[in-house]
């Protein structure tokens, strides 16, 4: 099979499953699982953040980061493609009580400027929706075809949210390939957010896992929610130790990740009844518009899985994802099939 569902179906690597079999354990309950704890270090040190939190995925970072910053009845502001407010099974609303403002980004980026984030807002108007608790930001953008958000437009949102007291959060799910693609560092991309959620288990390969950023109390507090929610593992070195080798070893291969996405939409930009802006692939993610194929994407993706080719169909577009268990020979595979099953 060739497997472009997601970034999330790598297998571990040999030095991963190495680093697994030889990891040094402890009690991570306790804060003494000494890879889990070497792993959170080393993330602080790479984001330049006081503190971390290793957590069990994704969701649940960003879940616990609501959660921190927001009480029962905020609102919390993102882009409405955003993963927060769409995947994450109304988690917000579940776990925090908060009310979900999804902003349209104009420029279907999916970042949001600092002035369609400003017409959002509300403050005192007593008798219309509640106070904005939390600014969230997603980079790179999921939906939006794994779009980059720039350090500086990243900064902007953060100084001017900063002035009004509002924190923001920042869902850097796969903040790596923002970096390798933008040539700026995690730091950068993620200097002034209050706190940054990024994933061990999409681009850089790791089985499970994903890192929480922010201050050391902020941090503190994120422990025991993680306990609370029924994320406090105990020998988690174990997992933790694919994720440290996931830490150091992948960021520099996500370029490859990304030619192989641009090829991939380079080749399908030239199929029957497809649209995609080829120029806008500039990561790992590849989304297009199969409408005037006269076939559903249920119907090209069921095609494409007969011949061993794994995408997902939303509505009337199709998302194929490149990751290191994908070849350049797996894109012209992909691509050539893809052909045959159009004409
Ligand atoms: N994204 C998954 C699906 O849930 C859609 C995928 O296959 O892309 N933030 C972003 C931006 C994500 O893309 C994801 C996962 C998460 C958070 C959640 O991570 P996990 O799956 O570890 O909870």
């Amino acid at each position: 099979m060739i497997d472009l569902r997601s970034d999330t179906v790598t297998r571990p690597t040999k030095a991963m499953r190495q680093a697994m079999a030889d990891a040094e354990v402890g009690d991570d309950v306790y804060g003494e699982d000494p890879t889990v704890n070497r792993l959170q270090e080393r993330a602080a040190e790479m984001f330049e953040k006081e503190a971390a939190l290793f957590v069990p995925s994704g969701s649940m970072g960003n879940q616990i980061a609501v959660k921190l910053h927001t009480n029962i009845g905020d609102e919390i502001i993102i882009e409405e493609r955003g993963h927060i407010f769409n995947y994450e099974l109304a988690g917000t609303s579940f776990i925090s009580g908060v009310m979900v403002r999804p902003v349209q980004s104009a420029d279907g980026s999916g970042h949001l400027t600092w002035k369609e984030i400003s017409e959002a807002l509300h403050s005192d108007v007593p008798y219309y929706s509640l106070m904005t608790g939390l600014i969230c930001l997603e980079n790179t953008h999921n939906f939006a075809g794994g779009s980059i958000m720039s350090a500086d437009h990243c900064k902007e949102i953060c100084d001017n949210a900063h002035d009004l007291n509002l924190p923001v959060h920042m869902d850097g799910a796969r903040i790596f390939n923002a970096a390798a693609a933008a040539g700026s560092s995690v730091a950068d991309l993620t200097r002034k957010c209050d706190t940054v959620q990024f994933c061990l288990s999409k681009g850089l390969g790791a089985p499970v896992g994903s890192i929480l950023l922010g201050s050391a109390d902020l941090i503190k507090e994120a422990r025991v929610w993680r306990k609370r929610l029924g994320g406090g593992m105990r020998q988690a070195g174990v997992i933790a130790a694919a994720g440290i080798v996931a830490l150091e070893r992948s960021p520099g291969l996500l370029h490859a990740d990304h030619a192989n996405a641009r090829r991939l939409a380079e080749g399908i930009a030239e199929l029957r009844g497809i649209s995609i802006d080829v120029e806008k692939v500039v990561t790992n993610i590849v989304i297009f518009n199969i409408a005037e194929t006269g076939k559903s994407s249920a119907e090209i993706c069921e095609a494409l899985k007969n011949e061993g080719i794994l995408a997902i169909g939303f509505g009337d577009s199709i998302r194929m994802v490149t990751h290191f268990d994908v070849s350049q020979e797996d894109v012209n595979t992909t691509l050539s099939h893809f052909r045959a099953i159009l004409n």
